[in-house]
């Protein structure tokens, strides 16, 4: 993490020369600011009252300052660039250099600040998602507060009066600044036991975010309703999205915000999950049912919690095959079964690098060398113990591990599998050819006695009849 001691540059020349209010000064925390997209260590809360923290996939916790019992946070909205993935940058903006923006964690009860200082080209607001607070803090740029002018910074007060899992996000030309990255976590921390939250060992966050970025460049097309081509978790795509790493046997809880414009199903291989909480609070736990896939609506927030019991590589992702896929997947047309013999020599010799995709399913352009455009991720990548695996997008991997210590979040490297339980090739007796092709309707389907041959009749779209 950097400390960005320029921020302040321009304040501080005009301290040296004596002209500042030195306590007007001071009471602006200093921003930190990160440059890395890795997944920073739980933050352990250096005062205040103590919590298990939360671990931020790909991002970190806000540092704050304790001020006469006030814990004060310094958010600032700015372009930032954030690497999606390793090969590509994007061009966004977000808070404290990165998209999304710290988390932010407090405890029932806390009084926060939060000094929002704008260093976009334009207005913003935030506003607190989830939060009983105030009305004239909800942030909701005209209606609650005038908006943030560039340059300026404003101050959020508000007791956190609810346990939970939260978010924050502009309340200000929202489509353009969603689009562009604009988001970050919030968690509320109970105070004390509380009957409906558990302890666990491991608490991960995270948010559902889109872009629409064409390959090769740099900036999210922010007029984009539906067609996205980045589908990201915390401004991350597979293969850069880290994993979750656990050991066997903990209570993880999951926690996850959807800020796209589409619902996510989220799906966990090996192991069955509860929603114990949503940004409404935690669930009444007679209320809970086992799922192994839970959808998470447009502005929704859902809490997962499960028992990681079996060690493994366990696939986690959005249960979309669209959205575990990154850029270019849209305009290839449907090719399998079509018989092209020939067809690609013919055009590679007019165009070498021309190659038809599709043939035999997609599966090989997990694999394929294929020429890109600078700054743009293959469709599908990455590479596991056993070859390529065809993913991108929101997808991610849970690592169980028996030998993983207690507050370990590093990546154990890949599962080593017990002799004798991976699937294996069958190398016994050959099965016998299938008997197909003389029945209409193949095998399911086989042709009643008698009758004429089925045949079909195809009628051209009026108005092409064309003479
Ligand atoms: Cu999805």
């Amino acid at each position: 993490m950097t400390t960005r001691r320029s921020f302040l540059a321009g304040a501080g020349l005009l301290a040296a020369a004596g002209t500042v209010n030195r306590a007007a000064l001071a009471a602006l925390p200093e921003p930190v600011i990160q440059t890395s997209a890795a997944t920073a260590a739980p933050l352990t809360p250096p005062n205040g009252r103590p919590y298990d923290p939360v671990v931020t996939l790909n991002g970190w916790t806000a540092p704050w300052r304790m001020r006469n019992g006030v814990k004060e946070f310094h958010l600032v909205a700015e372009p930032v660039e954030r690497e999606i993935a390793p090969g590509m940058v994007a061009r966004l903006w977000g808070y404290n250099g990165q998209s999304p923006g710290p988390t932010i964690e407090v405890v029932e009860g806390d009084r926060v600040r939060i000094f929002v200082t704008n260093r976009l080209p334009e207005h913003t607001t935030i506003h607190w998602h989830g939060q009983r607070l105030p009305n004239g803090m909800d942030g909701v740029g005209g209606l609650n507060q005038p908006q943030i002018p560039p340059g300026k910074t404003f101050v959020y007060e508000f007791i956190a009066r609810r346990p939970g899992t939260f978010m924050y996000h502009p309340h200000a030309d929202e489509m353009v600044q969603m689009a562009m990255g604009m988001m970050g976590f919030w968690v509320t921390h109970p105070r004390e036991a509380h009957p409906h939250i558990a302890r666990v060992d491991r608490d991960f966050c995270f948010l559902l975010n889109a872009y629409d970025i064409e390959p090769g460049s740099y900036v999210p097309k922010i007029n984009t309703m539906l067609d996205f081509n980045l589908w990201t978790w915390n401004s991350r795509a597979f293969p850069g999205i880290d994993s979750l790493n656990v050991r066997k046997g903990d209570r993880v809880r999951v926690r996850i915000g959807n800020l796209t414009m589409t619902n996510h199903p989220i799906h966990i291989h090996g192991h069955e999950f509860e929603v114990t909480g949503t940004d409404g609070g935690p669930t009444r736990p007679e209320s809970r049912w086992p799922e192994v896939t839970t959808d998470v609506a447009v502005g929704q927030m859902r809490q997962i919690e499960f028992i990681a019991d079996e060690e493994g590589d366990w696939a986690m992702h959005c249960h979309k095959s669209h959205h575990t896929m990154n850029a270019m997947g849209h305009d290839v047309p449907t090719m399998i079964g079509v018989d092209h013999r020939g067809l690609v020599e013919g055009i590679q010799k007019l165009v070498p690098d021309y190659m038809l995709m599709g043939e035999r399913g997609m599966a090989d352009m997990g694999e394929m060398e294929m020429p890109l455009p600078d700054n743009t991720l293959p469709m599908m990548t990455g590479q596991g113990p056993f070859g390529a695996v065809e993913m991108g997008g929101m997808f991610t991997v849970l690592k169980v591990r028996r030998e993983q210590k207690r507050g370990d979040y590093r990546d154990p490297g890949w599962f080593r599998h017990p002799k004798g339980t991976v699937a294996y090739e069958w190398t016994g007796a050959a099965l016998p050819e299938p008997a197909r092709g003389d029945a209409a309707g193949a095998s399911s389907m086989p042709r009643t006695a008698g009758g004429p041959p089925v045949e079909m009749a195809v009628r051209k779209p009026t108005g092409h009849q064309g003479h």
